[in-house]
């Protein structure tokens, strides 16, 4: 049986080789992938920032930490991508210029195309018009906006503000996340969905192409 509280154990202390290890082990047990992000994964990210906010851990603890998730990840991601395939709208993400953190974004991307859409992710740090460029080339109807810092959320305004210039706001629906986001400041940009988590994304999602 593999012993789950390792997971969270090893990421919180950047052990890339133990974090994959166990991920392994696991999902071969097969244990639901969504349990280890949820119980596990998340809940050590959300320790280390709290060690890197009393100053306790640094930027290099925090670097091996997500080293550690995305190695996890990444054996995870094919299983959310692969659960329930039929085409239900597409998707152009990206966390917003300026913010690098793309761990939150790169789950909610996974778990939206487990749920059917095909996605276009751009990246972290994506300028505003590489947005309008790939909703231009893609025809997608759906775009998706994470941000993780307070002085990215501003990137997130001017992002659809550049796609309101671009004359292509009309086409896409944006939906906005990311840990300091919240449903009002989603409001007062002019986006047209907010949700605290992946699998709210997906729901979201489903209900405004539903809508379409
Ligand atoms: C890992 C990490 C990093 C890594 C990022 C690696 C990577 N590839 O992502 C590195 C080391 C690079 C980093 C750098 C910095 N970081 Co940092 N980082 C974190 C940490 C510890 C975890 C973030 C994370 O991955 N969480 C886990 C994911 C799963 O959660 P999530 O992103 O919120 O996503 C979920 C939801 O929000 C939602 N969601 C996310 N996106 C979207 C999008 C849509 C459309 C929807 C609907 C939903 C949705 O779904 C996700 C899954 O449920 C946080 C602390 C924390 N607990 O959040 C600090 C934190 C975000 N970082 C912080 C800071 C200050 C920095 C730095 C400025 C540090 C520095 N002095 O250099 C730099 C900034 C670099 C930059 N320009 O971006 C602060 C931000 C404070 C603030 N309010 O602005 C935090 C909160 C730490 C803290 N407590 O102070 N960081």
């Amino acid at each position: 049986m593999a012993e789950l509280q390792k997971l969270h154990d090893a990421i919180m202390s950047g052990d890339t080789k133990t974090a994959v290890a166990v991920t392994r082990e696991a999902l071969a047990e097969n244990v639901d992938p969504m349990e280890l992000i949820r119980q596990y994964m998340i809940p050590a990210m959300d320790e280390v920032g709290r060690l890197f906010q009393c100053e306790e851990y640094f930027v290099p603890e925090l670097l091996l930490a997500a080293r550690a998730m995305k190695g996890s990840l990444e054996l995870i991601r094919p299983l959310l991508a692969a659960s329930g395939r039929q085409p239900t709208g597409r998707v152009v993400i990206g966390t917003v210029k300026g913010d690098l953190h793309d761990i939150g974004k790169n789950i909610v991307a996974s778990m939206l195309e487990g749920g059917g859409f095909d996605v276009i992710d751009l990246g972290a740090d994506v300028a505003p018009e590489r947005f309008v460029e790939a909703i231009q080339r893609s025809n997608a109807n759906l775009v998706c906006l994470s941000a993780l810092l307070t002085v990215t959320m501003p990137s997130m305004r001017t992002t659809i503000e550049a796609l309101k210039q671009a004359g292509v706001r009309e086409r896409v629906k944006v939906l906005v996340g990311g840990a300091p986001v919240t449903r009002q400041f989603a409001q007062q940009i002019g986006a047209d969905g907010y949700s605290e988590s992946a699998p709210g994304a997906v729901t979201l999602a489903r209900q405004i192409i539903a809508a379409l």
